[in-house]
């Protein structure tokens, strides 16, 4: 049965579980979230998708579940992909998805949306301003752990890589410059190797110029 993956293409969160099934080779397809005309708020959504009111979210035959990382857990459950080699791995990589989720793609998901997707008289300079503090200082935490390493646990791509590029292919600025980072840089061309990568406008259904 064909996994199916409510997403938008702007959704980094999206991307980081569309990715995990893309490389694994499991058959998915995704199912559009119109975010933009506020499908994640309707009661709808909320009652039969997600309570949470967010995406991503996994629906494999009767079995529903939300959250990236879970998602990305469960793709790796099925597929035997991305996990770690031990034990002392994977809960490295567990505290890389949660480090992620917390300073780094949530910040980037933020703040790409208050300089990009909200309207121009509604962005709130002062907090854009400190975002990007906080942003530069989780690049640099990526930055310097990958140093010398291919990849962020052990010695091939995991969760904790996909977890943590979920934003950084975006071409929309969020004080991000791949320039700035040289190891960051050079991981995201690596994890862009893979065989079936796609760039997240190509992986999902939607992107800005669909609403120009
Ligand atoms: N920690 C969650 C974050 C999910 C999330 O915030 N998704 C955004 C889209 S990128 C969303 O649906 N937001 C709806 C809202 O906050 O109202 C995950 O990794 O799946």
């Amino acid at each position: 049965m064909t996994i199916k993956l409510h997403c938008f293409g702007e959704s980094g969160n999206s991307y980081k579980a569309a990715l995990a099934l893309q490389l694994s080779g499991l058959d998915w397809e995704p199912v559009f979230v119109d975010f933009f005309n506020g499908a994640t708020r309707t009661p709808e959504y909320r009652a039969e998708v997600n309570e949470m009111g967010e995406a991503p979210v996994l629906v494999d035959g009767d079995f529903t579940l939300s959250q990236s990382g879970c998602i990305q857990a469960y793709v790796t459950e099925k597929s035997g992909k991305f996990g770690g080699a031990t034990r002392e791995e994977n809960y490295d990589i567990l505290r890389w998805v949660l480090w992620d989720n917390h300073k780094l793609s949530s910040m980037a998901g933020m703040t790409r949306f208050l300089m990009n997707f909200l309207p121009e008289d509604k962005r709130p300079a002062d907090v854009i301003g400190f975002n990007l503090g906080r942003l530069k200082a989780a690049y640099g935490v990526l930055d310097a752990h990958l140093q010398g390493r291919d990849w962020i646990v052990g010695d091939g791509v995991t969760n904790a890589d996909l977890s943590c590029c979920g934003y950084l292919y975006y071409p929309e600025p969020f004080g991000f410059d791949r320039a700035e980072w040289p190891n960051i840089d050079a991981w995201l061309t690596r994890l862009s190797e893979q065989p079936g990568w796609k760039h997240p406008y190509d992986l999902m259904p939607g992107k800005p110029s669909d609403r120009a």
